[in-house]
């Protein structure tokens, strides 16, 4: 048997992930494998193997600490079993937005899967300036259909109850925990930020009233076990064409309130439309499709797949949506703020060349956020967040 696959945990290399492949089997024997370790995420290792015929698959390992920061910052392996099993329920519930998982090793923190390198991430493929058409509507019907299957609307009780267990992901929650509902609103090392944004940061962490809805929505973060997540749903965690998206890298998943997953998908929409401003009004239709799939879908499914004694009570459709909406709204104002000033930047930002208006879109991205935080009570409908975005206005 294999040399890799006997081994205790090893971080792999270009050498080793190409044996790995081959011993399981995943080309014909007389292949020419080719390497090359891809990943630009803040986490893990990536390995693209490909034949002489450009047929390829993925190996993604998790390594035993965050790669952002290095080895000083440990972080659980379990993570990878945490990530092929969400993809594998994904890919259940979503099949046409989901890669793949051909093999997972727990020892090694390995999951191997489709290969998407025909794909863009669309957070590189928005910053190079190209639109895809159906990607709102496409996480639209992902994200309905994963929340809603993953929910008591759509599952067994005892089901969800057992898979809630199985999606305990105390480490990587509590990265969110830290760096999205609490760092950015103290004085903490991990904050990062140009000193031309001083004022603005100082004042948001003496802003009481702002740290109140943040706790609440930190609680609601805490505690509501709604429907299995993504966790980590920005535009870095798509691949996109024209045609086609498909949803990666769901290490952070466990059960929280739905408004999350859909919350970071608008706020990682929204810095587009605040960093490219002639793209606003394409990129708030994008923000609107979005939802409204979302709207349609999921009342699609609750019509016909409802398993609760109360789903055809008046009413009780269009308060769960409504809950879903207006805790997204909240936040994405959170993802807004901590995306700014935080440990983990977008390059939608700091890639902006000309420091006065990275700096300006930042001010905006910060204003914005808070306001989204302290205004989602108002903010009952699509139409009334794009209204709101669209006034440029966000004191
Ligand atoms: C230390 S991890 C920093 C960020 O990268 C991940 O993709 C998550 O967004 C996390 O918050
Ligand atoms: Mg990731």
């Amino acid at each position: 048997m294999s040399t890799v696959l006997q081994e205790t945990y090893q971080p792999l290399t270009e050498e080793t992930a190409i044996s790995l492949a081959k011993e399981r089997n995943l080309f014909s024997e007389n292949s020419t494998l080719s390497c090359t370790e891809i990943g630009d995420g803040n986490l893990n290792l990536v390995f693209h193997i490909k034949d002489q015929d450009e047929k390829g698959i993925i190996i993604k390992q998790a390594l035993p600490y965050a790669k952002v920061v290095g080895e000083s910052w440990p972080l659980t392996l379990k993570r990878a079993t945490i990530e092929a099993e969400a993809l594998k329920l994904f890919k259940k519930h979503a099949p046409d937005f989901v890669p793949e998982v051909y093999y997972t090793n727990e020892t090694l923190a390995i999951t191997i899967m489709e290969d998407l390198s025909h794909l863009t991430i669309a957070r590189k493929g928005l910053i190079d300036g190209n639109d895809y058409p159906l990607l709102a509507s496409h996480l639209g019907t992902y994200l309905a259909n994963t929340t809603f299957f993953t929910s008591e609307f759509g599952l067994d009780k005892g089901e969800k109850k057992e898979l809630v267990g199985k999606f305990i992901n105390p480490e990587l929650c509590k990265i969110t925990e830290d760096l999205i509902f609490s760092d950015p609103y103290f004085d903490e090392e991990t904050n990062d930020f140009e000193p031309q944004l001083a004022s603005a940061v100082e004042k948001l962490w003496n802003d009481s009233e702002l740290k109140l809805q943040v706790a609440i929505l930190r609680k609601s973060f805490l505690t509501e076990a709604e429907a299995l997540l993504h966790g980590d749903l920005h535009t870095g965690s798509l691949f996109v064409s024209k045609e086609q998206t498909k949803v990666i890298d769901p290490e952070f998943a466990y059960f929280g309130p739905v408004g999350f997953d859909i919350g970071q998908v608008i706020a990682n929409l929204v810095f587009q439309a605040i960093a490219f401003e002639e793209k606003s009004e394409a990129i708030f239709s994008h923000v609107r499709t979005f939802w409204n799939v979302y709207e349609k879908q999921f009342s699609i499914l609750w019509e016909n797949d409802n398993l609760e004694p109360f789903a055809h009570i008046d009413g009780f459709l269009s308060h769960t949506l409504q809950k879903y909406f207006q805790d997204a709204v909240g936040f994405a104002g959170c993802e807004l703020i901590r995306r700014t000033i935080g440990l983990a930047h977008v390059a939608d930002l700091d890639g902006l060349p000309n420091e006065k208006e990275r700096i300006a879109a930042k001010e905006t991205t910060l204003a914005l956020g808070r306001a989204l935080i302290l205004k989602r009570a108002e903010l009952t409908s699509i139409e009334q967040l794009i209204t709101f975005l669209q006034s440029k206005n966000y004191e």
